[in-house]
């Protein structure tokens, strides 16, 4: 392991001014969201849509600092047989990858999931760095209900995040360790963030008893955030600060940077959440965003499948994007989408 080129490779994908597209949806996701804009989700217009994010310069070249593909995505040409990746390479972005094979029911543990895709896990990494992936993600799935999570389910997803993670590394990938506590449901931020403070700190200790270089990582964590159907929504300041006091205690300043899912917040929450937590520093890793849902929606909607649509799609993509980069460096004001509306 080169553990130099993998922090190299960590701190560009956090770097002030950018962040992570995680364009990574399973085929079972991305026809959600594709039936959402009338468009059917066959294999030919899941690549045209992601061609069209991928040729998106401005948005490519300037905010984004690396993309999260799915299996099916990473092995993709465009019609004239350039390879997907090779667009994001074109572009001055990293090209990455999810390797997790998504969720199983947590025996014992009713309601409750464990994320699996370990087998032959070791043999997948290779072939992907051929390929031109240069870091992977896994994403565990906490869910906070009557009684759950159970500190099993927290044990055996951090236990399997720590895992995946030492096999990147041995295979020089840098891995996002991605721990989701879900904003479904109707608790409050501060039942969010006791939750998320007990998986983070079993999270990071599974990561030291594997031996994974935290130098050589990016976590990817929810923000403590009010479930979606609380009755008290929290502020974004207030959002901002419960977050960054969370992280502050449970992530070490050896790993050099965290980039946020965005989890079901709306497009412009997602960046005054970022662009507020900037405001609170200086802190002690990268903050920037590796959202989804918040960078996808606008591009989606504007391209609803449509060839004449693509260069709309790009514009919205491209906005998305640069309020996030403005975020990611506590630039951003409100003030600004209303400007490009
Ligand atoms: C893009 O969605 C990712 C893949 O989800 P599935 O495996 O369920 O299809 C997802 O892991 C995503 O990378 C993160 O949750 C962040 O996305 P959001 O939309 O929450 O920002």
């Amino acid at each position: 392991m080169n553990l130099t080129e993998l922090n190299r490779i960590a701190a560009a994908m956090v770097v002030p001014g950018k962040g992570i597209l995680a364009a990574d949806e399973s085929s079972g996701t991305i026809k959600k969201r594709f039936d959402a804009i009338g468009v059917e989700s066959t294999e030919t217009n899941r690549r045209d849509y992601r061609e069209m994010l991928f040729r998106s310069k401005e948005a490519m070249s300037q905010y984004i600092s690396g993309v999260i593909l799915y299996d099916e995505t990473i092995w993709q040409n465009v019609a004239d047989g350039t390879p997907l990746v090779k667009l994001i390479e074109q572009s001055g972005a990293i090209p990455g990858i999810k390797v997790d094979e998504g969720t199983q029911a947590l025996p014992m543990c009713p309601g409750e999931l464990v994320t699996v895709g370990l087998d032959k896990l070791a043999e997948r990494l290779k072939k992907y760095y051929e390929r031109g992936a240069r870091f992977a993600k896994w994403r565990a799935v906490i869910d906070i209900g009557s009684g759950i999570p159970s500190m099993t389910a927290i044990s055996v997803n951090a236990h399997a995040l720590a895992r995946y993670a030492a096999l990147c590394q041995a295979a020089q990938i840098v891995p996002i360790v991605e721990p989701e506590v879900l904003m479904d449901g109707d608790h409050d931020i501060d039942r969010c963030y006791e939750v998320t403070q007990r998986v983070l700190s079993k999270t990071f200790q599974e990561l030291r008893v594997q031996r994974v270089a935290l130098e050589g990582m990016v976590l990817k964590p929810n923000m403590a955030i009010s479930g979606k159907k609380c009755a008290r929504q929290a502020s974004v300041e207030e959002v901002a600060e419960k977050t960054v006091r969370l992280l502050k205690t449970c992530v070490p300043a050896a790993v050099p940077g965290i980039a946020f899912l965005s989890g079901g917040q709306s497009d412009e929450e997602a960046t005054a959440h970022l662009n507020a937590m900037h405001k609170l520093g200086p802190l002690p890793w990268g903050l920037t965003f590796s959202y989804g849902r918040a960078l996808q929606a606008a591009p989606q909607k504007a391209w609803s499948g449509k060839a004449e649509n693509v260069a709309a799609g790009q514009t919205a993509f491209s906005h998305r994007a640069r309020m996030n980069g403005l975020a990611s460096k506590g630039e951003w004001q409100s003030s600004l989408e209303k400007k490009a509306a």
